[in-house]
């Protein structure tokens, strides 16, 4: 199983600083809105050239497919791979799949995850009832990753039982509140377990990584 460090912070040195010293514990880097709104797109390539990890911009793009492609051309410029909403059905998440195929090759190819059910507790309101045919729709597109949620572990299972062996991308250990424990029990080795604020805001955070590397490489 695979650490992911999500660099919500909102400054370049920041987060550069904290990529630097936990790159030894993290096995790839996302960033969304709140570093890339602050410093602009290019602190994806210093990220990248500072770590050598690859970068997943978390950008939840939801819009129509010809904006959701012209938003994927700016960022797949830079990142390895970017996050997406699947609830505005399958063209736009298409439109996307489709820029990731021409900017990516065999060596250095293009993800792209998709948001199933969204870790934060609203998300039972609206995501969590159409969650499972996200995920359905995630597997027939044949999309490189999932988002689930570590917050409700059930859930987790079950969005893993409908998309098989698509990577698992899951947030809220830590800050969150998500069990451990439990997410070790149903994710596999091509998963992620995302830590953001429990590693960032943590007064060592190369302590913080190596310990979340630790108990996730157990398993
Ligand atoms: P931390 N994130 C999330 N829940 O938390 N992309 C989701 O359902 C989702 C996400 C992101 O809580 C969130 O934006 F789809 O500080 C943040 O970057 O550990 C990270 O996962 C969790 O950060």
């Amino acid at each position: 199983m695979k650490l992911m460090l999500a660099l919500d912070v909102m400054s370049k040195n920041e987060a550069l600083k904290i990529a630097e010293e936990t790159k030894d514990f993290v096995d790839i880097i996302k960033i969304g809105y709140p570093l890339v709104l602050s410093t602009g797109i290019e602190i994806v390539k210093e990220i990248k050239n500072k770590t050598n990890k690859e970068v997943v911009c978390d950008f939840k793009v939801a819009d129509i497919p010809a904006t959701n492609e012209k938003i994927a051309k700016t960022t797949l410029k830079y990142a390895d791979a970017i996050i997406c909403q699947g609830f505005v059905g399958k063209d736009s998440v298409m439109a996307i799949q489709k820029v990731a195929e021409e900017y990516g090759n065999k060596g250095a190819p293009k993800k792209v995850i998709m948001v199933t059910e969204m870790s934060h507790l609203s998300a039972v309101e609206f995501l969590q009832p159409v969650a499972d045919d996200l995920a359905k729709m995630a597997k027939e597109l044949s999309v490189d990753g999932v988002v689930a949620p570590s917050t409700r572990p059930e859930r987790l299972k079950e969005i893993k039982e409908i998309v098989g062996d698509i990577p698992i991308i899951s947030p809220g250990v830590g800050a969150q509140g998500g069990d451990l424990d439990k997410v070790l029990e149903i994710l596999g080795d091509n998963d992620y377990v995302i830590v953001g604020r429990g590693i960032y805001e943590h007064n060592n955070p190369k302590e913080s990584a190596k310990h979340y590397k630790k108990l996730i490489s157990k398993n």
